[in-house]
């Protein structure tokens, strides 16, 4: 699995995001991936009102869109689906599955799309081509077999409202609510934080209010690689004067300047628009604390006002009629030493002050964040934090203000709308019930943790994924994919090949699905399909390129495929019609949500999609105290883990590069952070490198600091010098999560802690 640290190139990197560099970017992969040229114009109909949604990220998709309403990211994911590049049946004539296991990410993935249904034949340790019926037949007569409650049904954030509908049903009336999605490592610290606080488990922020904002607090997300279309948003604030004031570990491209790709007057004359006006290389983990501080600040504005008599720093106002718990938390804050905010936090006093600064003499305020905030320990509690900075001045349900978790997988959010979750008083099991005439069920499913618990116990009996890749993305890698080769039944609906088929169950299948960019014919003629944006609105998409192959089926298809093959018939459960016209699943979930989804066809092209309503937003708070709440934070940083403790460790977080889509690696480059040709490497600071004798491009290799009994460890990485604060260093997901416990995962929300994993530091032993 190794790759070759000998090609490693380090540059400084010094293009802003965006600009030329983008614009070569996505030339080069229409290119790799053999883009047929009509296809490539397919970017134009990208996050339209009549298009297709990308399949990149959740951001929020305008009613008035741009003339090129996508990004380099975005299309970078549109060139990999709609790649001619595919595999056939002689593949697998050619690989075994045990080379197979032998190549990287990227490798994997760039066969091409997979065209034809597999099943795993270990005689020959090769997957063979089998009818889609066949498949199905196996899978149902396997499940029918098992205890329901311990088959696992994840989803990846990709798939549909329509097909998630039906998967969720899929599980609840197979018999449990074991619906994991890749949420469980990703936003649930929000989910479960802003549904504690303000009662609403997603952002209240929407596209307008950013024409309206007066300041934007930036925690945690790396914008310009994993979100670039809401640069337009941030460069029309900043060219308003609105200030961005970030806080991240890594100096991060970015978030520093921005070059519009699409702007031939600013690509002509170079222009950049600065992002950031102020940047807080705030330690890992450290955001509890910085917030902490600039709380106090805030309070000691507020002291003097009220000494001088004049108008109150908080809007006492709004604290009165719609908080609670103000006292307690003022009391922690006020108890909470400087010295104590600087050492946890790794910030100066005074640069939190001046932050506080801009936060006290803005009108609307926006928080906006991202993993940095919620793979943590502590994630549920930061998200908490940021709510209480927004409180203190009434900073949600307003215009221009508001709270903004920057969502992954283009419909993670509306996964969960739908019914994905574990969480079985999270689902509307009641109307379930009297819609469909079955006893669904009532306890708790597994989540990502808990799932991979159950794993590495042996007693799950099958995992199905639709979409993603499980094994690669989760934590404790060496003993998860011992144990996953152990589990009776493997059975992933997936566009590309990749590690979770090469790591497999004893009985595994690849189930091929078309993606969301083709065109999905049915019986009723093309459908459509829907999906919920970072902001709660939902906008239907359409299929437009020719699929890759005729015998791909749908994502719906094969959910309905599986249900038909494993569940008693149920009169009024109709697969079949459902899968002939998606606009009957549609209005299958309005019936049964609708207050969201009422008149769900009639709207679902409404330009700028429609809202989910959100209470938050409009000051109703759907809280156990009829209020929003303030935390008082528990701790002000994350622990280390248990084991080498002091001097010996380093804080390692881990983050993504504009070369990949989570798993998917498109190339080994890493144009923002100037790094190519490998992502075997950890970021370091000068300091640390003197202090450890290292040079620039020195292998080291890294172990978990966590003395219990299990040996993880990366070898062959090579140290690059970096901007990042001293005592941590930053390095590549999915390459180093053979690093992070299982069990080190946020409390409330078991959350991977991604982000702060220590680490002690070996010299040389290249791999
Ligand atoms: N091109 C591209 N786009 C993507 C993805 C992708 O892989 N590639 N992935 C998608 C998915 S599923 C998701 S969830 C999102 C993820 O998007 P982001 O939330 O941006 O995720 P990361 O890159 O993991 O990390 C975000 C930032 O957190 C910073 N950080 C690390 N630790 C801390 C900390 O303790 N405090 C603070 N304040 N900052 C910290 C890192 O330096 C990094 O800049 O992007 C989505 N979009
Ligand atoms: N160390 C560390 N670990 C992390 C993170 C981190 O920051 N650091 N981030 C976490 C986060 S935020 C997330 S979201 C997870 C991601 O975890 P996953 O969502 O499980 O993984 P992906 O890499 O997004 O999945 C890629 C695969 O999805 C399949 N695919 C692509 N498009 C489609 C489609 O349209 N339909 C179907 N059925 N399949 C498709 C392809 O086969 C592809 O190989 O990883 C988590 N793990
Ligand atoms: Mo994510």
């Amino acid at each position: 699995m190794s790759q070759d640290s000998r090609k490693l190139r380090i540059e400084r990197p010094t293009m802003p995001a965006g600009g030329w560099g983008s614009v070569q970017e996505v030339g080069t992969i229409l290119l790799q991936q053999r883009v047929p040229l009509k296809d490539s114009r397919l970017l134009l109909h990208q996050n339209k009102p009549d298009g297709f949604m990308c399949v990149s990220c959740a951001w929020a998709k305008p009613a008035n869109p741009h003339p090129f309403e996508f990004c380099e990211s975005g299309a970078k994911a549109t060139a990999w689906e709609t790649t001619s590049k595919a595999i056939g049946a002689d593949f697998f004539e050619r690989h075994t599955v045990a080379e197979l296991a032998g190549w990287d990410d990227h490798r994997l993935e760039d066969q091409g799309r997979l065209t034809v249904p597999l099943r795993y034949d270990p005689a020959s340790d090769r997957y063979r081509p089998i009818d889609w019926d066949l498949a199905f037949a196996e899978i149902g007569a396997a499940l029918r077999g098992f205890d329901p409650k311990q088959v696992v049904f994840y989803s990846s954030g990709r798939a549909s409202l329509e097909t998630s509908y039906l998967y969720g049903l899929l599980a609840r009336m197979y018999g449990n609510n074991n619906l994991p999605d890749s949420s469980n490592m990703c936003h649930e610290s929000t989910s479960v934080g802003l549904q504690k606080t303000i009662g609403v488990p997603v952002g209240t922020v929407t596209l307008d209010d950013f024409a309206h904002t007066d300041c934007i607090f930036f925690f945690g997300q790396n914008v310009g690689v994993n979100s670039p279309r809401m640069l337009h948003q941030l460069q029309e604030a900043r060219r308003r004067g609105v200030p961005v004031i970030t806080f991240n570990p890594l100096r991060e491209r970015g978030l520093v300047s921005f070059t519009n790709p699409q702007s031939p007057g600013e690509m002509l004359s170079g222009a950049e628009t600065p992002i950031s006006t102020q940047y807080h290389q705030v330690k890992p983990g450290g955001d509890t604390a910085a917030i902490m501080g600039l709380c106090k600040a805030i309070f000691a504005r507020d002291d003097e006002a009220r000494a001088a008599g004049e108008q109150r720093v908080l809007d006492t106002a709004f604290l009165q009629e719609h908080t609670q718990g103000l006292a307690e938390f003022e009391a922690a804050v006020r108890a909470c030493s400087w010295e104590d905010i600087e050492r946890e936090s790794g910030l100066r006093r005074a640069a939190l002050e001046d932050a506080a600064a801009v936060y006290c003499r803005s009108a609307a305020v926006m928080g906006v964040y991202g993993m940095g905030l919620t793979q943590h320990r502590n994630g549920v509690q930061n998200v908490a934090m940021v709510v209480n900075l927004l409180l203190l001045r009434g900073n949600i349900g307003k215009p221009g203000a508001g709270v903004c978790p920057v969502r992954g997988h283009s419909n993670v959010q509306g996964q969960r709308t739908v019914g994905i979750t574990e969480k079985p008083e999270l689902a509307p099991l009641d109307k379930l019930k009297e819609q469909y005439g079955f006893e669904p069920p009532r306890d708790k499913g597994m989540d990502t943790v808990e799932a991979c618990e159950g794993i590495l116990a042996g007693r799950v009996q099958a995992f199905i994924g639709l979409g993603g890749n499980f094994v690669r993305a989760v934590p404790e890698r060496a003993l998860m994919e011992a144990a996953w080769r152990a589990l009776p039944l493997t059975v992933q609906v997936s566009t590309k090949l990749n590690r979770n088929h090469v790591v497999h169950g004893k009985a595994s299948y690849i189930l091929p699905c078309l993606g969301r960019i083709e065109i999905d014919r049915q019986r009723s003629g093309p459908q459509d399909v829907t999906i919920e944006d970072s902001t709660a609105c939902m906008h239907g998409s359409r299929g437009m390129a020719e699929p890759v192959a005729a015998t791909l089926r749908s994502e719906a298809a094969i959910v309905a495929g599986i249900a038909k093959a494993t569940l008693a018939p149920n009169p009024r459960v109709d697969w079949d019609r459902w899968v002939d016209d998606y606009a009957s699943i549609r209005d299958a979930i309005a019936a049964t949500y609708p207050e969201i989804f009422h008149d769900f066809n009639a709207r679902m092209w409404t330009p700028g999609g429609f809202r989910k309503p959100l209470a938050a937003a409009n000051r109703i708070w759907h809280t156990d105290s009829g209020k929003a709440g303030f935390t008082v934070p528990e701790e002000l940083a994350p622990a280390a883990v248990a084991g080498e403790g002091g001097g010996a460790t380093l804080r390692l977080f881990t983050v993504r590069s504009d070369g990949q889509f989570n798993t998917t690696i498109y190339s080994h480059d890493d144009r923002f952070r100037g790094v190519y040709g490998s992502r075997m490497v950890i970021f370091m600071a000068r300091a640390d490198m003197a202090k450890y004798g290292l040079v620039q491009g020195e292998l080291v290799a890294l172990r978990c600091a966590a003395d219990d009994g299990v040996a993880r460890r990366v070898d062959g990485l090579a140290v690059v010098p970096y901007e990042v604060p001293e005592g941590c260093i930053a390095g590549y997901f999915p390459e180093l999560n053979p690093l992070i416990p299982l069990w080190h995962h946020a409390k409330e929300s078991k959350v991977p802690a991604a982000k702060a994993i220590d680490v002690v530091l070996e010299r040389g032993r290249a791999t």
